[in-house]
C-alpha cells in the first residue's frame, strides 16, 4: 500500500495512524476494531445480512419522504410547563442532532400565538394600505409575477435562551438555544410591493398583520422594510409548511422572530409605530434598575456548541473528538468563533465550515485529541461589526437578571470523563 492508498474504511493512512494512537489510550477506534476482527469474526462483515437478501421498497412506497425510523428521535420537542397549552406555545429545533446550517422544515421550531392555521393559496390575499398613493390587494399569483430573490436567513425568537437568565436550567441545547431555524427563502422583496403601492412621504413605519386570530401585529420601521425584508413563499426549495406561515410569510433578516409575520395578510403604512394595537412593548427587557430596554429588534451575535452537549454525550472514549456548533449574528456575518474547553480561561480558534453569511447560521468545528479529562466547553462568536459574544456575567452586569428576552450569552457544557454533559455556569 502506498501512502495515498485508502483502507476499506476510507480512512487515509495518516488518519488511521492517528486513530490507532487513540486506541492505545483506550478508544475502540479503527486500530482496536481491526484487532478484534482478526480474533473474533464480525458477522456484519462476514455474513450476508437480511437487507442484502431481498428487495428494498419500491419507488412508490413514500411519495414524500420522511426520515428513516432510526432517526425518529430527531424531532421538535416542547417543554410542557413553559406554556399553558400547545396552541399559544413553542417547540424547539433539535439543533443537537443536526449538521450543516440549513434547518429541515419538518423539525424547524414553531411558535404561534393562536395556533397554526390552514390557508389555501386561492384564498390568500395581501393588502397594502395606509399612507400609500394606491392601496393594493395581491393574490398569490400576483406575488409570483414579481422578480424574486433567494436568500438564507436565521429566525431566532427573542425568547430563545430566556429560561437561562437566572441560572442554568434546561439540560439540552434543543431547549436552551433551539428557538432558532435557518432556511433558504424565496420571495419578493417587500420594497417592490411597497413601491408598487407608492409610499407617501409621511410614511415612516409599516404595521404588519397575519391572517391568524392573534394577527401578531407588529410595527417595523420603513427603512428596514425597504432594505432587506422579503415576502417569502418558499423555504428550502418547497412551499412553506403550514406551521411556518403557508402560503406567505414575512422575513425580517437579523431581527427578532416575532416580527416575521406568518400568514401575512395586511401591511399598513403609518407615520408612527402602532403601539396601541400591538405588542411591541412585550419584547422589552426589564433592567436591574427597573427601566426597560425597548425596540431591541436586532439579534446580537451568539453561538453554542451543539455537540458534545447534554443530548449528545461523547459515546466513544478518549482520542479524536469533533466539537461542533452554530454561530449567528443579526448585525452581519460571523467572522470567527473561538472554543474553550476550560470554561473560558483559554480559547482557540475554531474552523468555520464555510465563510459566514450575513444573518444566517454558520457551522463551526473544533477537532480535539481529547485526553478523557473533564471539560467546560464554551464557544464565543465574533461578527463583522467587531462585536464579541459576552459571558453570562458580562451580560448580567448590563441587563440584570429580570430579563426574559435577548439572552445571547456564552453557554457552558460540563463534559465529564464518562462523556456525559450538563448545562452549568462558570463564574
Ligand atoms: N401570524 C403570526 N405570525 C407570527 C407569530 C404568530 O403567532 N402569528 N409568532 C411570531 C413569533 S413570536 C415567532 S418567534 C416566529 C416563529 O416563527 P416559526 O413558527 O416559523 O418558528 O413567528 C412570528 N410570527
Ligand atoms: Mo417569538
Amino acid at each position: 500500500m502506498d501512502e495515498t492508498e485508502r483502507d476499506t474504511r476510507g480512512l487515509s493512512l495518516d488518519r488511521r495512524a492517528f486513530l490507532r494512537t487513540g486506541a492505545a489510550v483506550g478508544a475502540l477506534a479503527a486500530g482496536a476494531g481491526a484487532a478484534r476482527a482478526e480474533s473474533t469474526p464480525d458477522p456484519l462483515i462476514t455474513e450476508v445480512q437480511p437487507w442484502a437478501k431481498g428487495w428494498g421498497d419500491g419507488v412508490d412506497a413514500t411519495p414524500y419522504g420522511l426520515p428513516i425510523e432510526f432517526e425518529g428521535d430527531v424531532i421538535r420537542r416542547n417543554v410542557p410547563w413553559l406554556t399553558a397549552d400547545v396552541i399559544s406555545s413553542i417547540n424547539f429545533t433539535p439543533i443537537h442532532a443536526l449538521e450543516g446550517t440549513i434547518t429541515p422544515a419538518g423539525c424547524a421550531f414553531e411558535r404561534h400565538h393562536s395556533g397554526a392555521i390552514e390557508l389555501k393559496k386561492e384564498d390568500y390575499r395581501l393588502m397594502i394600505n395606509g399612507l400609500v398613493d394606491q392601496p393594493l390587494v395581491f393574490t398569490y399569483e400576483d406575488l409570483e409575477r414579481f422578480p424574486r430573490v433567494t436568500r438564507t436567513y436565521f429566525l431566532e425568537c427573542a425568547a430563545n435562551s430566556g429560561m437561562e437568565w437566572a441560572g442554568a436550567q434546561l439540560n439540552g441545547v434543543q431547549f436552551t438555544q433551539g428557538m432558532i431555524h435557518n432556511m433558504q427563502y424565496t420571495g419578493v422583496p417587500l420594497r417592490a410591493l411597497l413601491e408598487e403601492a407608492g409610499v407617501k412621504p409621511e410614511g415612516k413605519w409599516i404595521y404588519v398583520e397575519g391572517a391568524d386570530a392573534s394577527s401578531n401585529g407588529r410595527s417595523i420601521p420603513l427603512e428596514k422594510a425597504m432594505d432587506d425584508c422579503l415576502v417569502a413563499f418558499k423555504a428550502n426549495g418547497e412551499a412553506l409548511r403550514k406551521e411556518h406561515g403557508y402560503p406567505v410569510r414575512l422575513c425580517v433578516p437579523g431581527w427578532e422572530g416575532n416580527m416575521w409575520v406568518k400568514w401575512l395578510r395586511r401591511i399598513e403604512v403609518t407615520d408612527q409605530a402602532v403601539e396601541s394595537r400591538e405588542e411591541t412593548s412585550k419584547y422589552t427587557d426589564t433592567l436591574a434598575d427597573g427601566t426597560s430596554r425597548k425596540w431591541t429588534w436586532v439579534m446580537d451575535a451568539k453561538s453554542v456548541v451543539t455537540s458534545p452537549s447534554p443530548q449528545m454525550p461523547i459515546k466513544h472514549g478518549p482520542g479524536p473528538l469533533v466539537i461542533t456548533g452554530l454561530a449567528w449574528s443579526g448585525r452581519g456575518a460571523i467572522t470567527r468563533v473561538d472554543v474553550s474547553i476550560d470554561g473560558g480561561k483559554t480559547w482557540a480558534e475554531a474552523r468555520l465550515a464555510e465563510p459566514g453569511e450575513k444573518m444566517a447560521l454558520t457551522r463551526f468545528y473544533f477537532d480535539l485529541d481529547w485526553q478523557g479529562q473533564e471539560m467546560f466547553v464554551q464557544s464565543r462568536a465574533h461578527d463583522d461589526t467587531g462585536y464579541v459574544q459576552p459571558t453570562k456575567t458580562q451580560l448580567r452586569a448590563v441587563r440584570g437578571e429580570n430579563s426574559v428576552y435577548h439572552n445571547n450569552a456564552i453557554q457552558t457544557w460540563w463534559v465529564k470523563p464518562n462523556g456525559e454533559a450538563e448545562n452549568v455556569e462558570v463564574s
